[in-house]
């Protein structure tokens, strides 16, 4: 049988900073960091750091702001780093509370209650801890019997884990799939790295997936096609690793996300915009018919740029949506909140793509139709 997404769900984060809240800390960070070297700046031993700027990153990115589930920390100069309590036992980590969140508002647009899910799939690009799960953690808190399982692959967790879900459906090893992607991306960056500082926010989402024949028709969207691609590269890398404590020295930002970004958006693009136009042709679909791309959310430029080369000009807004102003780059959630947001206006046989791509690199896609 046919298999659909029969609702999603989306958690905010109760803060959001601004370009220029984000900034300001930075630059102040940066002044401060001159000052107290300026003998070594000055003997040439110690390289003096330059300010961020608003300005540069709406241009070179198209972010604006973003979530974050801790704001006073990284916004302080002196800490720029989101303040916590340590995941321990009898504590609710953050990845957890999020997913828990995500998922009830999925499984309300869904019209589906604990009893009705044997299925959790968390897929996201960190894990608070190495084990027990944090699936198994939010399955217990939901109340759901069968099993749970993490699984992850940075940028494109969200579409390779509704993949899987999709997968065990069509193979019957499940009858409805929780999807639980929460991204808590903030303690992953390095806030005193101008090339980065801007760029992740806080955010997860969830789906619910079924048989379309167990489907409220309201919110369902019909899987086509599905298709995944990777190609290893490490100009997206984080070394960060439970094996940390054996090294004598650490560099202190070696848990940060680090890119070679121009790299990335020259590289990534040409594999993307082939391996969407593979998958139309594959399934006789044109460009032009489709009613929405909901694309991964890491640089507009990029998408504007996919977009084009696909349809032979600039989409408009409804046709590549843009949530990057307002969350930034959601590691893998971007995607799914873009069809969360912009999908209520489908009406029966309009299609869409849903498509990951980054880190890995890796690209995740499905094709889909509203009921
Ligand atoms: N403020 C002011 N100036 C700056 C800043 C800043 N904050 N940062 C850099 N500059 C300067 C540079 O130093 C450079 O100066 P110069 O020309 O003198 O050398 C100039 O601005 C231009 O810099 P860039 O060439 O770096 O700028 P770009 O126009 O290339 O923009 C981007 C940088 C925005 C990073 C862009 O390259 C980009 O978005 N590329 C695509 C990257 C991408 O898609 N990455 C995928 C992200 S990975 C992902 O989505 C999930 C991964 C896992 C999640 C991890 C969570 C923590």
């Amino acid at each position: 049988s046919n298999i659909v997404i029969s609702g999603t769900g989306l958690f905010t984060p109760p803060h959001t900073i601004s370009n220029d809240e984000l900034v300001a800390a930075f630059n102040q960070y940066v002044d401060k960091f001159n000052a107290d070297n300026a003998a070594a700046i000055e003997a040439g031993e110690v390289e003096a750091l330059s300010h961020s700027s608003s300005e540069f990153i709406e241009k070179a990115s198209g972010i604006k702001s973003r979530y974050a589930m801790y704001k006073d920390g990284i916004v302080n100069p002196d800490i720029m780093h989101p303040v916590f309590p340590m995941s321990e036992e009898g504590r609710t980590p953050e990845i957890v509370q999020m997913g828990v969140a995500a998922a009830k508002d999925a499984m309300a647009q869904a019209g589906k209650t604990a009893e009705d899910i044997d299925m959790v799939i968390v897929s996201s690009t960190f894990r608070q801890r190495d084990y027990p799960g944090m699936s198994v953690e939010i399955q217990r808190d939901l109340g759901i019997k069968g099993f749970a399982y993490d699984m992850g692959i940075a940028c494109s967790s969200a579409t390779f884990g509704i993949i899987n879900a999709f997968t065990a459906l069509k193979a019957g090893t499940a009858k409805c799939v929780l999807f639980v992607n929460p991204e808590f991306t903030t303690p992953g960056l390095d806030f005193k790295d101008r090339d980065s500082h801007f760029i992740f926010g806080d955010v997860a989402t969830a789906a619910i997936l079924e048989p379309e024949e167990n489907a409220k028709p309201e919110n369902a969207f019909r899987i086509l096609d599905t298709k995944q691609q990777t190609e290893f590269s490490d100009n997206i890398r984080s070394d960060s690793s439970y094996a940390d404590y054996c090294f004598d020295s650490l560099p202190a930002n070696r848990y940060a996300f680090k890119q070679r970004g121009r790299k990335v958006f020259k590289e990534l693009l040409p594999l993307v915009t082939n391996f969407i136009g593979e998958q139309l042709q594959e399934n006789s679909i044109a460009a032009e018919e489709m009613k929405r791309m909901w694309l991964h959310q890491a640089n507009i430029n990029m998408n504007n740029f996919a977009v084009k080369k696909l349809l032979g000009r600039m989409p408009t807004e409804l046709e590549a949506p843009v949530v990057l102003d307002e969350f930034a780059n959601t590691a893998s959630s971007g995607s799914v909140i873009a069809f969360h947001k912009y999908k209520d206006d489908f009406v029966s046989g309009d299609r869409g793509l849903i498509c990951s791509f980054g880190a890995g690199y890796s690209i995740g896609s499905l094709l889909v139709e509203k009921v």
